[in-house]
């Protein structure tokens, strides 16, 4: 039997579900998931080990109009996933056809020739009766190979979304190694989280401006124990205010979910430090934003 493999890029407008299909692909965590837009920030891959194939998924952040430095960054480098694949996926979510969001996706697929499949995620909340008609609209938008609702949350639909996949993929030689899922650094996993618990932990736009950096992992195997050291930057003095909370107790927070689910993660205990340091207007400092890692 030949092997197969391919890159898949997982695309869409924010908040619709990417990264959670990931994970639920995956059947692990390997990027953060948030009830808010704009959280996935970089490039994220994960390697799905399949009987003689191999598919390496691209989570990209959410593709939407924008003007600030940072948020550009974000959409550029979901953008170029477009040239990078070999098959897109096209995520949007159940309900209206959202123009404003939608049309300029589509203008960046018409100009790549690829196979692109069109999942409309969550369709768990709403009524069965309204998919059939927002297929055909979709439909009629553009030729899609393939259009499958599914449910990153529940799992429906993901099994036949594999199959279609696999069906499209082109012989070729499995691009990373077996026991390999991601290509993130620990630290990289790491700051994320402690970005996700942030934008669970805070409102409004506080999420907007952190952006975390580890300082150091010592690992302590006689006591099966991770010690981090991370540092979150925000822009200015009040939202490093806001941040720490009354006597400590936001940073607190943020750090026990942290610790709970890196613990989870790394199977070890951990012992987590946090600090915050102001990073004035680094979202929109070219310089900042490259030592910040975007
Ligand atoms: N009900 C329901 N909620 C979902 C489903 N998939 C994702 N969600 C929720 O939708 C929100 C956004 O999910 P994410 O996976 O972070 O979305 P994303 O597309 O990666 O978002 P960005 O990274 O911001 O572009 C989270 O609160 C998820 O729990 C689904 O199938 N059903
Ligand atoms: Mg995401």
């Amino acid at each position: 039997m030949t092997f197969l493999s391919g890159y898949i890029g997982i695309i869409g407008p924010p908040n619709v579900g990417k990264s959670t299909l990931l994970n639920r692909i995956l059947g692990r965590k390997v990027a953060i998931v948030s009830p808010k837009p704009q959280t996935t920030r970089n490039r994220i891959i994960g390697i799905y080990h399949g009987e003689g194939v191999q598919m390496v998924f691209v989570d990209t952040p959410g593709i939407h109009k924008t003007r600030t430095p940072l948020h550009q960054s974000m959409v550029a480098s979901a953008l170029a996933v477009f040239q990078e694949v070999d098959i897109l996926l096209l995520m949007v979510q159940l309900g209206d056809i959202d123009r404003v969001l939608f049309f300029p996706l589509l203008k960046n697929l018409k100009r790549v020739n690829k196979p692109c499949l069109l999942l409309i995620n969550k369709i768990d909340k709403g009524p069965r009766e309204v998919l059939l008609p927002l297929m055909a609209e979709y439909g009629r938008r553009h030729p899609f190979d393939v259009i499958i609702p599914i449910s990153a949350l529940t799992g429906d639909g993901v099994s036949l979304l594999m199959k279609e996949l696999k069906s499209r993929l082109l012989p070729g030689p499995p691009f990373f190694p077996e026991e390999m899922d991601t290509d993130q650094s620990e630290d990289f996993l790491i700051a994320e989280v402690i970005r996700e618990k942030i934008y669970l932990h805070l409102r409004q736009e506080l999420p907007y401006a952190c952006a975390v950096g580890v300082n150091r992992i010592e690992d302590v195997p006689d006591k099966n124990l991770l010690r981090i050291s991370a540092r979150i930057y925000v822009e200015t003095e009040s939202q490093k205010g806001i941040l720490i909370g009354r006597k400590g107790r936001m940073i607190q927070a943020v750090g026990r979910s942290a610790r709970m689910d890196l613990e989870r993660i790394f199977g070890v205990r951990i012992y987590l430090d946090l600090a915050v340091s102001v990073e004035k207007n680094w979202t929109r400092d070219t310089r900042a934003l490259r030592r910040l890692g975007y």
